[in-house]
């Protein structure tokens, strides 16, 4: 398909592109220093409807499409991937009740979100449960018309300051002693602990919490779907929301490959701007290859997703690995291409290496992606 945006989404993009000028630029370096969420440019993201991207117009948002988010969030990630994070989080916190929820659990939970009054978070990883998501060991007892939440949830990215968390939980029989893994709808509140924040390489200025569930009760009323139907909505929301963490390491890729262009332009060694030179030319060029064809693969995923195509979870898992993999190499070319200055904090090409590293990581490892690339080849039972 082609890929020339439409009026409205280059409207978007410049629209974004204007407010990233204004209040992300300036700031972008001291977020990455103090490593404090910067609440004000929340409210502004908030003012110009970025936050109510993720939702239906129903429920207070501006349409629920990835496509238009996906272009979003390269946006502001070419200037702070960690700004970018802060819609990508509240898509990914609220995917589940998106895709699973009741129309009642959609309308008491959505519009607060979409307003940006509140902020959510996706808790599913545990201290011994990455990738392995069935390992999940945090449990949740039926008692009347609750269940009592008991657990630890680990690398929660704004687990901290978030209202409403989708957590995984499994639901235990108390006859039967049968497991099933179950998403609920969590609000903050007496029972759930922060127990320790991250000290992270990158993304900084986005908070990593440790949480723990101390016999937190939750009406029954907050469980997503049915008891069990949770392995299927984690995975129904990350073949989503990866489309997203491949636009964050796109903008890092775009981004770090025009600091590295204009430098090449500007700098003079033997007597030429270096851009004269082969060996910095090749690099270039290879820089623009990778990130151009992870454009394309990023916008073809998301608008597949949009599409509901059947292949979207594989695309999705494609644009993630393809995209993240090339963020790593390009910001570690454009260090190259920058010598000694790409290594200082006087360019922000060495926080872009630092922020590209936890896309090959995190909403499941590039290998995790691989796994689900080569499943869909190879059919089930491998
Ligand atoms: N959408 C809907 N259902 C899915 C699905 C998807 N994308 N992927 C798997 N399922 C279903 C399967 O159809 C199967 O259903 P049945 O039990 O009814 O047959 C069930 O889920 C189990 O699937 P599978 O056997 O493939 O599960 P595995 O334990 O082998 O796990 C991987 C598969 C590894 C792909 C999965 O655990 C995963 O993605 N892990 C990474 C998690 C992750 O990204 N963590 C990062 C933290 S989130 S920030």
């Amino acid at each position: 398909m082609d890929f020339e945006l439409d009026k409205e989404l280059l409207f978007l993009k410049e629209m974004v592109r204007d407010l990233v000028q204004e209040k992300v630029v300036p700031r972008a370096a001291e977020i990455d220093r103090t490593d404090e969420f910067p609440w004000d440019i929340k409210e502004d993201l908030a003012e110009h409807e970025i936050l109510a991207m993720p939702f239906p117009e129903e429920y207070g948002g501006t349409g629920g499409k990835v496509l238009p988010m996906v272009i979003v969030v390269e946006e502001i990630a070419k200037v702070s991937c960690s700004v970018s994070m802060i819609p990508g989080a509240q898509c990914l916190g609220s995917a589940a009740i998106v895709l699973a929820g009741t129309k009642e659990q959609k309308q008491r939970f959505l519009p607060s979100l979409a307003s940006g009054e509140k902020l959510c978070a996706y808790a599913l990883t545990e201290p011994n449960a990455g990738s392995d998501v069935g390992g999940i060991q945090s449990f949740a007892v039926r008692e009347g018309n609750d269940y009592v939440l008991n657990g630890t949830k680990r690398f929660i990215s704004f687990g901290n300051i978030a209202d409403i968390l989708t957590v995984f939980a499994k639901v235990i029989d108390q006859n039967t002693g049968e497991k099933k893994l179950s998403c609920f709808v969590v609000e903050k509140g007496e029972g759930l602990v922060v127990r320790n924040l991250e000290h992270k390489m990158g993304v900084k200025g986005t908070p990593t919490a440790e949480l723990f569930f101390d016999n937190m009760r939750v009406p029954a009323e907050d469980l997503l779907g049915a008891e069990g139907d949770g392995f299927k909505i984690a995975m129904q929301v990350l073949d989503k929301t990866r489309a997203e963490v491949a636009a964050q390491a796109l903008g890092l890729a775009q981004g770090a490959l025009d600091v590295a262009v204009q430098y090449a332009r500007d700098r003079v060694q033997f007597g030429n701007p270096i851009g004269k030179f082969q060996a910095i030319q090749f690099k270039l060029a290879d820089m623009e290859m990778k990130t151009q064809a992870s454009r394309y693969l990023t916008y073809v995923a998301a608008d597949k997703y949009d599409r509901k195509a059947h292949d979207r979870g594989k695309y999705t898992a494609m644009a993630k690995a393809f995209t993240s993999d090339t963020a790593m190499e390009v910001t570690t070319e454009a260090i190259q291409v920058l010598g000694g200055y790409g290594y200082s904090e006087e360019y922000p090409v060495e926080r872009m290496f630092r922020d590209a590293k936890i896309q090959q990581i995190y909403e499941g490892t590039n290998e995790i992606q691989r796994i689900v690339i080569a499943r869909s080849l190879l059919g089930r039972g491998f």
